[in-house]
């Protein structure tokens, strides 16, 4: 017998996420799960990828080489433990190289969308997102700021806040304009 007052879909109803700009360090955040920006090895690297090994310690490359010893394709996200961050998770989500020549915004746009689904797998309430592929792979800075914000904006998720950690004053303007 179907009872119209209970909707079927209650426990899977995604809405949509409050979000917010800070300036500092993605490290530092007191979050479930930050978002890193990785490469297709998936075993480290520079900029926030970096940060993010030395601040966790051995154990967040430790369960990427046992989560992905492959490595991770471009546009596509996966977690592994935090380590002795102060968040819980870690998803690593690989950007386009703009400065290779990988132009395509869908790929960029699919690593916010990849890192919520995974957040939802992982019952995340709040996370942080750097501005992926906007450092050392060289995607203009405004419109991967754009990117992040719309996508977010638009991708269903019971995340209920997602934090965009903008690492300089610059940046953080940018964001605050957007959100
Ligand atoms: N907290 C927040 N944001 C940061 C931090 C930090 N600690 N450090 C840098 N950013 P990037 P990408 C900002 O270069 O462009 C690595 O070697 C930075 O200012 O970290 O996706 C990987 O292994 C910029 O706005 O990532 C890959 O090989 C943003 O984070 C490659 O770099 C992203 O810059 C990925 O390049």
């Amino acid at each position: 017998m179907s009872n119209t007052l209970e909707s079927p879909k209650a426990t899977t109803v995604l809405a949509m996420a409050k979000l917010k700009v800070v300036l500092g360090d993605i490290t530092k955040q007191h979050v479930d799960a930050i978002v890193n920006a990785a490469n297709n090895s998936m075993r480290g690297g520079g900029g926030v990828d970096g940060a993010i090994h030395r601040a966790g310690g051995p154990e967040i490359l430790k369960d990427c080489i046992a989560r992905f010893p492959n490595g991770l394709a471009t546009g596509d996200a996966g977690y592994t433990v935090a380590g002795k961050l102060p968040c819980q998770w870690v998803i690593h989500t690989v950007g386009p190289n703009y400065r290779a020549g990988q132009t395509d915004r869908e790929l960029l746009e699919s690593c916010y969308k990849r890192s919520l689904n995974i957040a939802d797998e992982l019952a995340v309430a709040t996370i942080a997102f750097p501005l992926i592929s906007a450092g050392v792979y060289g995607w203009p800075k405004e419109d991967a700021a754009r990117c992040a914000v719309d996508t977010c904006h638009d991708t269903e998720t019971n995340v209920e806040e997602i934090l965009f950690v903008a690492f300089d004053e610059k940046t953080f303007a940018l964001l605050e304009k957007l959100v």
